[in-house]
């Protein structure tokens, strides 16, 4: 992409009504736009960070078996009174009415929805285990929207939902998704630790919060320390085996979120020097909740006896925007944001420092058709901004790695490589450079 055809607003000014770092730094690096409280478009970049971000939770949600759909933002209101929730939602939902005066609703969640679609087509305990998942925006009118997308009213959400026949293949199937959120969020570049949870308006009495430590997070945690150098399961990780002693490992150690915390366990099972109480950022939560949905809502199977039991759910959420906020609250510096690889808006900032200088046009114009072509998401400042007006751009917007190209190291045959992580610069000649990021 070349800057000088791109639309990348950035802000001089840090904005006033951002109060955390995540807020300021995204307003400025021209990846939201707030459109009203708690509401915001995406600008280019930041929805190429949100794709990114999206496209990982998808990769690691398929790897453990579960189902892609896409289930609507609007939901039917008589729907939520099957289950009760129509009334014991409150103020949080946005209730609508549309030209025949029917009462519909932009659904906060989805537990209703997939419920009502797998009765309309599962009757045997043959069909399951089933998880169904989507990505989509949801809505929750929340008293005090903040920190920018980590709070919003819209907000986008991974959800999935699943089936099982009996409680014991309902808990291998809430391991799975537990697995499956440590691997996604371990690789995006974040530290999650499963912290035993409330379950609030959702229900049941299992839950999780994975939580990112950071001091802005709204959650007050309590956990043993050890948690935060576990090993993440690898890409081998067999789902369909036991994953109960990848869970233990884990649960043995005492992590709750504020509402569920007791001290005095809390004192009496993690050594003084372990105790780790600090704030975290909420990146996913898990509930088991049972037939809470499917006992009255009727979602029926048939099991190996012939006889109907209603289904045994879990639902899984993990907050897509959420996690560009805290991605950044977990990775950046004074100059702005730092992106770990997997989720850069582009692999490479390329830097002509001479624009119109016909050597260090045709120098770019070359690295850069080469890298594009070998696949490299690279973002050529092609303007005729000041070196130290493009150094500090990209320096904001955190892409991983910058190429720096100027006529005097053209002249010595070198063009310089930055890592924006470490600061450390190379000097390699053209193709070397090449090379370093498109490998032959
Ligand atoms: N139905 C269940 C799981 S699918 C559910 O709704 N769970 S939740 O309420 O915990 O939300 C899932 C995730 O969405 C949270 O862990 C959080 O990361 C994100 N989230 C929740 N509320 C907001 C909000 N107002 N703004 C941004 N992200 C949010």
């Amino acid at each position: 992409m070349r800057l000088s055809r791109y639309f990348l607003p950035l802000l001089k000014e840090t904005p006033a009504e951002a109060q955390i770092v995540s807020h300021r730094l995204m307003l400025r690096a021209g990846l939201i736009r707030q459109e009203a409280a708690g509401i915001y478009a995406w600008l280019p970049l930041g929805i190429r960070v949100l794709n990114k971000i999206k496209e990982i939770v998808h990769e690691e949600m398929n790897r453990a078996g579960a189902i892609e759909i896409l289930m609507p933002t609007l939901q039917s209101a008589d729907l939520w009174r099957e289950s009760g929730r129509y009334e014991a939602y409150g103020k949080e939902m946005l209730r609508i009415k549309d030209r025949h005066d029917r009462e519909l609703l932009y659904g906060p969640t989805n537990e209703e929805m997939v419920t009502e679609i797998f009765r309309g087509y599962v009757r045997s305990y043959k069909s399951l285990p089933l998880n169904l998942y989507h990505t989509q925006w949801k809505f929750r009118d929340e008293v005090r929207p903040r920190f920018g997308v980590m709070r919003g009213r819209e907000f986008l959400m991974k959800d999935a939902y699943s089936f099982d026949i009996d409680k014991e293949a309902a808990r291998k199937s809430y391991n799975r998704m537990y697995v499956a959120y440590l691997r996604t969020f371990a690789r995006m570049g974040l530290k999650s630790i499963p912290m035993r949870a409330e379950t609030g308006p959702i229900g049941g009495d299992l839950s999780h919060e994975f939580i990112v430590l950071a001091d802005t997070g709204e959650s007050q945690v309590f956990c043993h320390s050890d948690l935060l150098d576990m090993p993440i399961p690898g890409e081998d990780t067999d789902f369909d085996g036991d994953l109960e002693p990848i869970i233990k490992s884990r649960t043995d150690l005492y992590a709750a979120t504020e509402d569920v915390h007791d001290q005095d366990r809390f004192e009496a099972e993690v050594p003084e020097g372990k105790r780790l109480s600090a704030r975290g950022i909420e990146v996913g939560q898990v509930f088991y909740f049972g037939t809470k949905y499917s006992a009255p809502m009727k979602a029926v199977v048939a099991g190996p006896d012939g006889k109907e039991v209603p289904v045994e759910m879990g639902s899984y959420g993990i907050g897509v925007s959420r996690l560009v906020g805290a991605i950044i609250e977990a990775s950046h510096d004074e100059a702005g944001i730092i992106w770990p690889e997997p989720v850069a808006p582009f692999d490479v900032a390329l830097i002509n420092l001479k624009s119109g200088d016909a050597a260090t046009d045709a120098a770019c114009e070359d690295i850069y058709a080469r890298l594009t072509k070998a696949g490299v998401e690279v973002l050529y400042d092609d303007t005729d901004e000041r070196p130290g007006a493009k150094f500090a751009s990209m320096e904001l917007i955190g892409i991983p790695h910058q190429l720096i190209v100027g006529p005097r190291g053209l002249k010595a045959g070198v063009v310089e490589v930055k890592n924006r992580a470490t600061g450390a610069k190379e000097e390699l000649s053209m193709d070397a450079a090449v090379n370093r990021f498109a490998p032959a």
